[in-house]
């Protein structure tokens, strides 16, 4: 099992016939369902002898991950001057934090050869969530740290309530834990008219009105609308860990790194470094708090 496309289980999922009906189908339903509810899971997406190699490699680079901070702002990085946060009450959504236990495996240090990084840099799946995204054009991501992540997340590890940077968010579950370890969701809670923080303060407050749970079982991809909805993953129970990935994509070349979220993942320096200086706008933006 050397090729990509051998990892997926191309029976259920036929991601390389987007030219014909089955694959038109798959196409539709998902973009449907996005357009429904905001996700779409695709249990059993990776086969199970794939899983078993993919696993076995996370475990490997799992030693160099990084732990990054024990809780986080929804928003990575906070939007605002000192100064402008300081003017906001002090319980203000922008000035939150809820609890974050996990690590991270940067893509720097992901190999090339490993069955994970085969499939991120396979055409054929970057072709199919173009489709599945309704995206004209969609690349991997060129950035050194975020472009591939696999995160870690022992026993009590879970992710604190944010939004990502990217409109989809593209996950692939290597490793389910035995409990817990939920993925939460609040579907739409913000648009780009409207931050709604009333809602986002109910729901850091622990209301769990309009939170959406879903189960995720190991080779399950997952797409889901992230910038707009609020999300988290609660605590794994259990001493299997969690392993997810993130696979980020962007709709034009090149990449718009956060600095700031990507040395919570590398834990290398709170700078970029000077190559990096200067190399998108957002990456100057981002030089702010988290
Ligand atoms: O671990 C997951 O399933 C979700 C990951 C996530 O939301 C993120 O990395 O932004
Ligand atoms: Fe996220």
């Amino acid at each position: 099992m050397e090729k990509p496309a051998e990892f997926v289980d191309l029976e259920r999922y036929p991601i390389t016939s987007l030219e014909r009906a089955r694959g038109r189908a798959l196409v539709s339903d998902i973009q449907n369902r996005m357009a429904a509810s905001c996700i779409c899971a695709l249990p059993g997406f990776l086969r199970p002898e794939a899983l078993v190699r993919i696993v076995a490699e996370a475990e490997a680079l799992e030693p160099m991950s990084h732990s990054g901070p024990t809780d986080a702002s929804p928003y990575f990085f906070n939007y605002g001057t000192t100064g402008e946060l300081n003017a906001l009450p002090p319980n203000h959504p922008r000035k939150r934090k809820t609890p974050r236990n996990m690590r991270q495996i940067a893509r720097d240090l992901i190999p090339a050869g490993t069955a994970i990084m085969l499939l991120y840099h396979w055409d054929g799946l970057t072709r199919f969530l173009a489709a599945a995204t309704g995206a004209q054009s969609l690349y991997r991501s060129a950035d050194p740290f975020q472009a591939l992540n696999i995160s870690v997340m022992d026993e009590g590890g879970c992710q604190q309530w944010h939004f990502d940077t990217n409109e989809v968010a593209i996950t692939l579950l290597l490793q389910a834990p035995a409990a817990g370890g939920e993925f939460e969701y609040v579907p739409l809670i913000r648009s780009a008219e409207n931050e709604n923080y009333e809602a986002v303060k109910r729901v850091l407050d622990g209301d769990r009105d309009g939170v959406v749970q879903l189960s995720q079982e190991a080779g399950m991809l997952v797409l889901f609308k992230g910038h707009r909805s609020l999300h988290r993953v609660a605590p794994v129970r259990g001493t299997r860990r969690r392993f997810p990935s993130i696979l980020t994509y962007n709709r034009g070349r090149g990449w718009s790194a956060h600095w700031n979220r990507a040395s919570c993942i590398t834990g290398r320096g709170s700078k970029p470094p000077d190559a990096m200086e200067g190399s998108s706008r957002i990456l100057r933006m981002a030089l702010l708090d988290l």
